[in-house]
């Protein structure tokens, strides 16, 4: 079948028809989107076998979850919505998480799912996998839409589109009922009927005064901070931010996902001083960074304050596209909205040629910090313990990560994500790709398949054991498309460590507990990749330079001494029964 257009000229008038499926490729394919995440089935086989037939690229999933997970960080890494398609009510609700995912984290995502007929739904007469998505979609996404016509196509995708980039983006569900991709329409009508979003996502530029506000507060300060969160990254204004940070000379905290903007080896980067600059600032600007719980909401101890929700006393300047995320958790004093490139661009231009200098007491304090956090680091990373633990393993991928700058880094897990985030130091923008706001386990094999794809660099994915198993299954996934994604598994036969027991001495194991000593490296063997078993720093670094040197996928099964872990690795403090045992 070829294109709309191509049926058009052939014809020469406006009798050829077209239909539903053809329609919604050719919309996504003028919408310069070429790749689908998804999973087949009625009533969406089609659909997969001609998008890949149209030269768009199909990527067949074993789950929808991972296949959404992977659509959530193609739209992080692109500013393009990633696409997943899913089938009705079971594929459909497997895929929500990552829609729902996509939400939370402000990442640009379209879920695509067939549905089944409305008019047995609505009845609730029982229809092959009856639900009712819109009404359940909507709750989860930035939007949610139905295209009940053929006809209605273009514009249910230009819609979506919109919602899911401009703004803070997000995550659109697009319910398409199975009659609509069989209804025939005459070509002529479906080419006119196809809109090419002009400007998804404009720029928004900041108003002027709150530009001035802010830097007049920043001016005032003596003890100024910067933190970069993944908004910052998402934006794609590396040159800006850089020439803010160089220029105002103030120390930077990068979020997880920012790590990179800057290289984590930055003079102004204040990440081994975090618990020390935190409480100390006296204005933090934020750039792209929620005062959510990864902030402390913005008060409490880790900020200085006198009580569990007591304010430290900090000013704070909050650069966002939402004009409600201002005083979502304490006092803004100096909002400033608009998209990041615009509003780091007009910072930039209104400081000036004399821009001071943050005082020198405040910098030495903060570098001496960093100086003696770094030393104590480095003196527990040069040990070299049997079993290996998490720190001698690390010692390795910081190693390896330093030397290839480039690649994608994907992490998840408790200790592996903590211990990881904070020894692997990053170089590029937009190359650390983890948990997100939710903290969830499940976005490993996803993202690397994302990321291999979108970016055609080498992958390195750092799994705990249990994180991994969320989404073990697209190792299959990763060696059918021979993708060079290296996955190492910080294997402690658990969930935070692997020496629970079962108190009863019944013949269960505690339930965070695994089976002990399992061989993940002959998971990947099943379908042609490579396999490492890895029991010294020496053997895991062999194994990850080799799958570097090959791109062939790679499954490095790090044993790590089952009792090195913590529970709930740095989070401890919300787990209410580690808090209560007090
Ligand atoms: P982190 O978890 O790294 O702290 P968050 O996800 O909490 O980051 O915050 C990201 C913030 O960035 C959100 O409030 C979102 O509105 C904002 N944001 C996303 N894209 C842009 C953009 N292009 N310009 C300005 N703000 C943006
Ligand atoms: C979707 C709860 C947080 S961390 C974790 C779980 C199950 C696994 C920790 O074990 P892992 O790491 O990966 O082996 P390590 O190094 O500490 O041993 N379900 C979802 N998300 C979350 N966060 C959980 C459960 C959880
Ligand atoms: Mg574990």
């Amino acid at each position: 079948m070829g294109t709309a257009e191509a049926q058009v000229a052939a014809a020469g008038d406006a009798q050829i028809s077209t239909d539903g499926f053809q329609l919604v490729i050719d919309a996504l394919k003028l919408n310069g989107i070429d790749t689908i995440y998804g999973l087949p089935g009625i009533p969406i086989t089609d659909l997969t076998r001609r998008a890949q037939a149209e030269g768009m690229r199909m990527l067949s999933f074993r789950h929808e979850q991972n296949a959404g997970y992977a659509a959530s960080i193609a739209g992080f890494l692109t500013q393009k919505p990633g696409i997943c398609l899913t089938v009705s009510a079971p594929g459909f609700l497997n895929g929500l998480n990552a829609l729902a995912h996509a939400t939370t984290n402000c990442f640009p995502m379209i879920l695509i799912s067939g549905s089944s007929e409305r008019e047995i739904v609505d009845l609730q007469q029982g229809d092959y996998e009856e639900l009712d998505q819109l009404a359940i979609a909507k709750p989860l996404a930035k939007a949610a839409f139905r295209v009940l016509h053929a006809e209605d196509i273009g514009v249910g995708i230009a819609r979506a589109i919109r919602a899911a980039v401009s703004g803070r983006p997000g995550g659109v569900y697009l319910d398409m009922p199975a009659k609509l991709f069989a209804q025939s329409i005459d070509a002529a009508t479906a080419k006119s009927s196809l809109i090419k979003v002009v400007d998804p996502a404009p720029r928004q530029i900041p108003a002027p005064e709150a530009v001035k506000r802010a830097l007049d507060l920043l001016k005032s300060a003596k003890k100024p901070l910067i933190i970069l969160g993944k908004g910052a990254a998402y934006a794609q204004a590396d040159a800006e931010l850089h020439a803010l940070i160089d220029k105002t000379g103030i120390p930077y905290l990068p979020m997880s996902m920012a790590k990179g903007l800057l290289p984590d080896t930055h003079e102004q980067c204040a990440s081994a001083a975090r618990s020390y600059v935190l409480p100390e600032a006296d204005v933090v600007m934020l750039i792209g960074a929620r005062l959510n719980w990864l902030l402390s909401h913005g008060k409490g101890k880790t900020w200085g304050g006198k009580s569990a929700k007591g304010w430290g006393g900090q000013k704070f300047i909050q650069i966002d596209i939402s004009p409600q995320e201002a005083d979502s958790n304490v006092r803004i004093d100096a909002p400033v909205v608009g998209d990041i490139g615009s509003c780091v661009l007009a910072m930039v231009a209104a400081l000036g040629r004399d821009w001071p200098r943050p005082p020198q007491e405040w910098l030495a304090a903060v570098a001496d910090k960093k100086k003696g956090n770094v030393a104590k680091m480095a003196e527990t990373l040069a040990k070299n313990p049997s079993p290996m633990n998490f720190h001698s393993a690390l010692n390795v991928v910081r190693d390896i990560v330093r030397a290839n700058p480039d690649a994608m880094f994907v992490n998840e897990g408790a200790n592996a994500l903590d211990f990881t985030r904070s020894i692997v130091d990053m170089y590029k923008p937009r190359k650390r790709i983890d948990v997100g706001t939710w903290g969830i386990m499940g976005i490993g094999m996803g993202y690397c398949v994302a990321a291999a794809v979108v970016t055609k660099q080498q992958v390195i994915a750092i799994e705990g054991d249990s994180a991994f198993g969320f989404s073990g299954m697209e190792v299959e996934t990763i060696c059918r498309y021979n993708l060079p994604v290296c996955i190492v598994i910080m294997n402690n036969n658990g969930v935070y460590k692997g020496t629970d027991v079962n108190p009863t001495g019944g013949p269960d194991v505690a339930p965070t507990v695994f089976v002990r000593g399992a061989r993940y490296d002959k998971l990947i063997e099943a379908f042609g990749g490579v396999g490492v078993y890895a029991t010294t720093p020496a053997e895991l670094r062999k194994g990850m330079e080799e799958a570097i040197r090959s791109r062939k996928p790679t499954l490095i099964n790090a044993v790590i001494d089952e009792t090195a872990g913590t529970e709930s690795g740095r989070i401890t403090s919300l787990n209410p029964s580690a808090a209560k045992k007090k």
